[in-house]
């Protein structure tokens, strides 16, 4: 019998968002397109179209209705670009003017949070009836283990692969590209090989060819700072790093990311793919209309301020949860970003608490130049329906510690006394 190569796949939708318009609106395929600006309703987005129009009759919306990035005006950033837009090098986070000197005529849309979540839902369902270890991360990817799946040894993981493209275009009409690898973090790489609507599969011994050529920054997990950090050592690429002596990296980087930096650049990752994955975090911000000053724009900013944590107690408590901990972020005037969290006594998913805690972390920062952006941020979740048993067992843990603190307190009593005999 031939052994069982352990296979593992991250499918990743094709330009999410904006492949979700153009199935609202087929009119527009082909033509480049941009997401952002704003979280309207779609059909806000156009001046002629009533309201309250049947679903079906967007698709007979002339093109020329569709609002253009060269008309845009605002300080809102591309949350996704259609391929056809990407050709003029538009992106994600790319702020819109900027994009509309690129490609003015670019039609531009609004993001339909509730359509996004559907669709979300519908291809996880159709990769789960197939193969059914999903790792959910996030909207638009998942990591699948094919390793035991029927078929999933086949052509590398190729076939099943196909098969589930296939399953979700057949019940969503979206396309996805998937990369197939001995572990997750290969094939989180390798599913960026062949977009869109890509396969790419990769075996241990494609290591030298096709990862070691391939920028540090590929690897999840390096960001920009450790990526500035290895360049300043003269590293490059992924080859490059797995060059280096262990004992370099951990020199460098400490101990435990040193250690992971040569385990990642030699392609190894023993994660298994995690079916129940809850969200770690939950948050809402916003860019403001013009830059606002903490003293001078006080009022204004407190109300949002508010807004935002009373939101984000709203998103919580319809999803279910509570979180322990709550941050703030800021993008001040020149683009510097300064984040603080504060942690809680208890859980939380009500507003005015996110709000006295966020104003805590507030308290923490420097408010001397003007403001771009607010953000707030939950972490630390838990399933509401947890917390009570949760609080239960952290009051008996509090407890334990404090009698384990009163019986160390006896033994140095003890010792006291003993030690007084002894000498
Ligand atoms: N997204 C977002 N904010 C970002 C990046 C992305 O809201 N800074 C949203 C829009 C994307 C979706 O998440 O449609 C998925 O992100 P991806 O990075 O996978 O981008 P796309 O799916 O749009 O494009 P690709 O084909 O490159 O995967
Ligand atoms: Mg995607």
């Amino acid at each position: 019998m031939t052994t069982r190569l352990r296979r593992i796949a991250h499918l990743d939708m094709d330009a999410f968002f904006a492949s979700i318009e153009l199935l609202r609106y087929p009119q527009l395929k082909g033509l480049p397109v941009v997401i952002g600006g704003g979280r309207r309703k779609a059909d806000d987005a156009l001046p002629r179209a009533q309201p309250g129009q049947p679903a079906r009759e967007s698709r007979f919306v002339p093109v020329a209705d569709f609002p253009l990035l060269k008309d845009y005006v605002g300080r809102g950033v591309i949350t996704t670009a259609t391929y056809a837009a990407r050709q003029f090098g538009i992106g994600s986070a790319m702020g819109m003017m900027r994009a509309a000197r690129l490609c003015p005529q670019a039609i531009v849309l609004p993001v339909d949070f509730e359509e996004v979540r559907k669709y979300s839902r519908l291809f996880k369902s159709a990769i789960t009836e197939i193969a059914p270890l999903l790792e959910d991360r996030g909207v638009d990817e998942v990591y699948i283990d094919l390793t035991d799946v029927p078929g999933g040894q086949r052509a590398g993981g190729r076939v099943l692969a196909r098969l589930i493209q296939k399953a979700i275009f057949g019940a969503t009409g979206l396309t996805c590209s998937v990369g197939v690898a001995p572990n997750k973090l290969l094939a989180k790489m390798a599913s960026e090989f062949n977009k869109p609507n890509g396969i790419s599969i990769v075996y241990e011994a494609d290591l030298p060819t096709h990862i070691w050529p391939l920028k540090c920054r590929k690897i999840n997990g390096i960001g920009p700072k450790a990526d500035e950090k290895l360049a300043r050592l003269g590293i490059q690429t992924i080859g490059e790093l797995a060059a280096q002596d262990r004992a370099f990296l951990v020199a460098h980087f400490g101990k435990s990311t040193g250690a992971w930096l040569h385990e990642v650049a030699w392609g190894r990752d023993e994660r298994p793919v995690v079916t129940e994955s809850e969200p770690v975090s939950m948050s809402r911000e916003t860019t403001f209309e013009r830059d606002l000053h903490a003293v001078r724009d006080k009022a204004a900013l407190s109300a949002i301020f508010t807004d935002l944590c009373n939101k984000l107690g709203e998103d919580l408590s319809t999803k279910g949860y509570a979180a322990k901990t709550i941050g703030i972020k800021l993008r001040y005037d020149d683009f510097k970003i300064a984040t603080r969290d504060q942690t809680g006594q208890t859980f939380t998913a009500d507003g005015s608490t996110i709000r006295l805690l966020a104003g805590q972390c507030l308290k923490r920062v420097s408010l001397d130049k003007k403001l771009r952006l607010l953000g707030v941020r939950a972490s630390g979740l838990v399933k509401a329906a947890d917390v009570a048993e949760l609080q239960n067992s952290q009051q008996k843990r509090l407890l334990r510690q404090c009698t384990q603190g009163l019986i160390a307190i006896e033994n140095v009593a003890v010792a006291g006394v003993i030690g007084g005999q002894l000498f």
